[in-house]
């Protein structure tokens, strides 16, 4: 009882940050982008994709959440992209509170989209808002068509489902039809989008959702 009690106080008080942010972020314009999926689905290899294919036409910023380090975020940084390093020392999710410290790191007036690359995991980032306008996962090929009826909050929460490494559909045994009837009977309006940041596949469909979001 009273555990549950506190989780609940821990939710209301991030939903009331998460508005903060959300409306912080509505003010100046900027579409707001939550990545999620577990450890290794190609959350960073999305984004340096994504900073390829876009250029110089959108102005974006990331803010990369890790437990600890900032490998992801050095690598976004090569291709010139501004990040802000969140570490949660230990935390398995970003919440509203760590974003919302994020962001006064960020000159949100020159940005018009976001990116906060979520801690890897498939289970905890589901569960709190962060102020964002759209809540993206990512599954890789690799992770078992079991997925969407093991852990049903991302995709039920999820406004979008990247399924990544699809260049490594023919080398394995993932069984597709299985693994998108399992999305659907979990979510059955979650849209899914097979990409490759290796081959590009699937690239032109990504860049043109995110420019949708922008308007
Ligand atoms: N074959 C293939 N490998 C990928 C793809 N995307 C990512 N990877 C590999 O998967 C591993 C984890 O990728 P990363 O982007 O760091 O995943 P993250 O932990 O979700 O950020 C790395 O070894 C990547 O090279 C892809 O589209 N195809
Ligand atoms: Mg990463």
């Amino acid at each position: 009882m009273k555990t549950i009690r506190l989780e609940s106080g821990i939710l209301d008080e991030n939903d009331r940050i998460a508005d903060e942010n959300e409306r912080t972020l509505r003010s100046r314009g900027v579409v707001t982008v939550n990545l999620m999926g577990s450890p290794g689905a190609g959350k960073t290899s999305l984004l340096e994709m994504t900073a390829v294919k876009l250029g110089g036409s959108v102005r974006w910023a990331v803010i990369e959440g890790d437990i600890e380090g900032s490998l992801d975020a050095r690598r976004l940084e090569r291709l010139g992209v501004p990040v802000v390093q969140i570490n949660t020392s230990g935390a398995c999710h970003l919440d509203a509170h760590m974003v919302r410290e994020g962001l006064r790191c960020l000159d949100l007036d020159s940005i018009e989209l976001l990116f906060v690359e979520n801690v890897g995991n498939l289970v905890c980032p589901a569960e709190f808002r962060i102020g964002e306008s759209r809540k993206v996962m990512v599954l890789s090929t690799t992770e078992g068509e079991d997925k969407p009826r093991k852990y049903p909050l991302m995709f039920r929460e999820s406004d979008l489902m990247v399924l990544s490494k699809a260049d490594l559909l023919p080398h394995l045994d993932l069984d597709l039809d299985a693994l998108l009837s399992a999305v659907s009977a979990v979510s059955p309006d979650l849209s899914v989008m097979q990409v490759s940041s290796r081959s590009g596949e699937g690239a032109g469909q990504w860049i043109g959702w995110l420019r949708e979001c922008l308007g």
